[in-house]
């Protein structure tokens, strides 16, 4: 029997606050909401396409804590964390916000270690630091360690605190200029919900798969970032008409080529220098590019699009591959211990080290280390940039534009940054964090999680003050119904018209709906294939084609479940596409050459360009382009 769309039953939850996703800002979210919630008896609802307990960007478990201020152990403010991202995003960001999850992030990992995370200390108990602002932890089980605090900090809420999960959010309510909640289906059940809520706080992480991944065939699935973030997050923030800033700083990270294992031990932990085959040191030998990319490139530390660019000139060249080191790094280490019996107790210790990095978060590159027999104690390992992704949580800035904290304010920052409710965005009643917050980079994943405490309590005040439970019209939630069930019907329709389902002149299967959006966004903005590089005549017609795309998603087609949540990835990632390509069309600079080049104005123009390219969907379905002022806030 093919599913069709009405075969699913209508379930309706009304709540107060709903978080969307159960992430590290989700879960992050869900601990305050709770406390807030409770003092002021209001029901707080959590919804996830996946399993809280590995679900998002932390599902394989991570190494580090990417962001510790260290106020007290290194005497380091929060002024001092905005330096450090000022730099690192060419002057672009949001000084309010970054400040702001700086002042709250220490806490929130002293609270991790307490609900059990495991955080590296040396011999006299203090944290081991993997860089400046980079904490060493055993974190196979970090995200079962945060999505067991939120699940019981929600269980204090009784039958006022709900988590559902495997529920794939598609679109959102409005109420005139007010959130009003949000559609989507069950990935296990022909259930079709409707949430209707006070407060929408979005947290659905970023988006991977917009850009043809390197990784095909056999290896498909296997990127950098994990596969099940498709842009949720952009899709129903903009489909509110919310907003968003720095679509254009998307992030290419170098890593360990194939499976993607972390840099970060072995630059700052371990010390390894990274060379090409045929051009040795770049950062050494192509110090001279810098210059251009003054003040950033000739401070330190040196931005991470930098450090990617200085690379792939030698690999533009064809002097790679590129390799990480690690022998001679080992090495290095060894030799500093004084004596054989130290040096043999080290190299146990560094060699455990080394594979734990991985094994904690990217186990499949401890797997391809000991699949093509390489001990990283013997010979280098190739280091490659990934396809670009949409993370704004680490080192891009994609996200939506959401109010500041007021208190961190200037004068001049206070008309163009604050309106209301800290991380609102510009829809009344419409919360983000984590990946779906723009501007704010660097706040990686324990900094997501103290920005989804922020949001959460700000969204909690705004209920308070803001009790009517907005309307939803019959008519919307019919369309969004519609819009979230069609593929099924499509494929029920046509599918007995052709002897392969995956051909067939009605409609397109996800799979290659996703093949035709790689290849367009590889080809005219800037991926893998064209080396990062694009131009206003590529874009023109990688928009154009987009455009085409956009009109055949109306043809999605879905045999199941399964596949009806990838119809809408494919949606959710086209929204993505189309604020980017746009974005970086608009900036006409070059500003992050290691993430996007572009060949018709190569150079950065901080006389004209510093400053933030926003964008939003109007109601009749425009795009617009709205530039935004940078204000320095310290
Ligand atoms: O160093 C829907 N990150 C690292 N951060 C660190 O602090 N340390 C590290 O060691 C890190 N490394 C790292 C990192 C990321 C990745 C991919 C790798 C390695 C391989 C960054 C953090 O992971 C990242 O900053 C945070 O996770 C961001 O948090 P958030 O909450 O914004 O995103 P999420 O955790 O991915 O959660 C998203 C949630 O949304 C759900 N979801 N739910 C309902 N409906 C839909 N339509 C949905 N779409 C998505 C997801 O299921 C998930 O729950 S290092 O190597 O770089
Ligand atoms: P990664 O494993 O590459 O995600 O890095 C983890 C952290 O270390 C992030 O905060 C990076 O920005 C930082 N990092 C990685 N490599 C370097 C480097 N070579 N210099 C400075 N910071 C780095």
């Amino acid at each position: 029997m093919t599913l069709k769309a009405a075969d699913f039953e209508t379930v309706e939850v009304t709540t107060d606050l709903l978080i969307i996703g159960g992430g590290m800002a989700a879960c992050g979210a869900a601990v305050e909401a709770a406390y807030w919630a409770k003092k002021n008896n209001l029901k707080v609802t959590v919804v996830d396409k996946a399993a809280m307990d590995r679900s998002g960007a932390v599902a394989m478990g991570l190494s580090a804590l990417n962001q510790y201020v260290g106020m007290k152990v290194k005497n380091r403010s929060p002024e001092n964390y905005v330096e450090y991202v000022r730099q690192d995003l060419m002057g672009v960001s949001r000084e309010d916000m970054v400040y702001d999850i700086a002042r709250h992030v220490d806490g929130t990992v002293h609270l991790f270690e307490k609900w059990g995370l495991p955080i590296w200390k040396d011999e006299g108990g203090n944290y081991v630091f993997e860089g400046p602002w980079q904490l060493m932890i055993n974190g196979e089980s970090y995200k079962i360690v945060i999505a067991e605090a939120a699940k019981n900090a929600m269980a204090t809420l009784g039958d006022k605190g709900e988590i559902i999960e495997r529920v794939f959010i598609t679109e959102p309510l409005l109420d005139g200029d007010k959130i009003a909640g949000a559609v989507g289906f069950s990935v296990r059940e022909n259930k079709f919900y409707v949430f209707k809520a006070k407060a929408v706080l979005c947290a659905m992480g970023g988006a991977v798969h917009v850009f043809k991944p390197r990784s095909t065939g056999e290896g498909f699935g296997r990127s950098w970032y994990p596969p099940f973030n498709s842009g949720s997050s952009c899709y129903f923030m903009m489909k509110a008409g919310a907003e968003h800033t720095c679509q254009e700083v998307r992030f290419i990270p170098v890593r360990f080529k194939d499976a993607y294992g972390p840099v970060g031990a072995w630059f700052l932990l371990f010390k390894s220098r990274a060379t090409t085959a045929l051009g040795g040191e770049y950062m050494v030998e192509n110090k001279a590019e810098l210059d251009k990319w003054a003040p950033y490139g000739l401070a330190k530390p040196i931005p991470a699009n930098l450090r990617n660019w200085l690379m792939m000139l030698d690999t533009r060249e064809g002097k790679g591959p590129a390799y990480m080191r690690t022998e001679e790094a080992m090495k290095k280490i060894i030799d500093a211990e004084p004596d054989e019996k130290a040096r043999k107790k080290r190299v146990k210790e560094v060699e455990s080290e080394a594979w734990e990095d991985f094994l904690d978060m990217t186990i499949s590159q401890a797997i391809l280390w000991a699949g093509t027999n390489t001990a990283p104690e013997e010979k280098p390992s190739e280091l490659q940039a990934c396809d670009p992704y949409f993370i704004g949580s680490h080192s891009g800035a994609s996200g939506a534009w959401l109010s500041g904290p007021e208190d961190l304010q200037t004068a001049e920052s206070k008309s163009d940054y604050f309106w209301g409710y800290n991380r609102m965005a510009t829809i009344k009643g419409l919360f983000g964090a984590g990946d779906a917050s723009g501007a704010s980079s660097h706040k990686f994943s324990d900094g997501s999680h103290a920005e989804g405490r922020i949001a959460a309590k700000a969204a909690i005040a705004y209920i308070v003050d803001n009790k009517t439970q907005p309307n939803v019209d019959a008519a919307q939630v019919e369309a969004a119904k519609q819009t979230t069930l069609k593929p099924l019907d499509t494929f029920a329709e046509f599918s007995g018209q052709t002897t392969d389902p995956n051909v067939n002149e009605n409609y397109i299967v996800p799979e290659q709906y996703m093949y035709r959006l790689q290849k367009i966004m590889d080809e005219y903005a800037g991926g893998v294939v064209a080396a990062f590089s694009t131009n206003e005549p590529l874009m023109d017609i990688g928009m154009n084609l987009l455009a085409m795309l956009n009109e055949d998603a109306e043809n999605l087609a879905a045999r199941d479940h399964h596949e009806l949540m990838r119809a809408h990835e494919c949606r959710h990632r086209t929204m993505q596409a189309d604020t980017h390509i746009r974005s970086v069309y608009h900036r006409k600079e070059t500003r992050w050459p290691g993430y996007y080049f572009r060949a018709d104005t190569p150079k950065m123009d901080n006389d004209n360009w510093l400053k933030f390219v926003n964008i939003k969907l109007n109601k009749d379905g425009k795009f617009e382009i709205i530039e935004r002022k940078i204000h320095k806030i310290c």
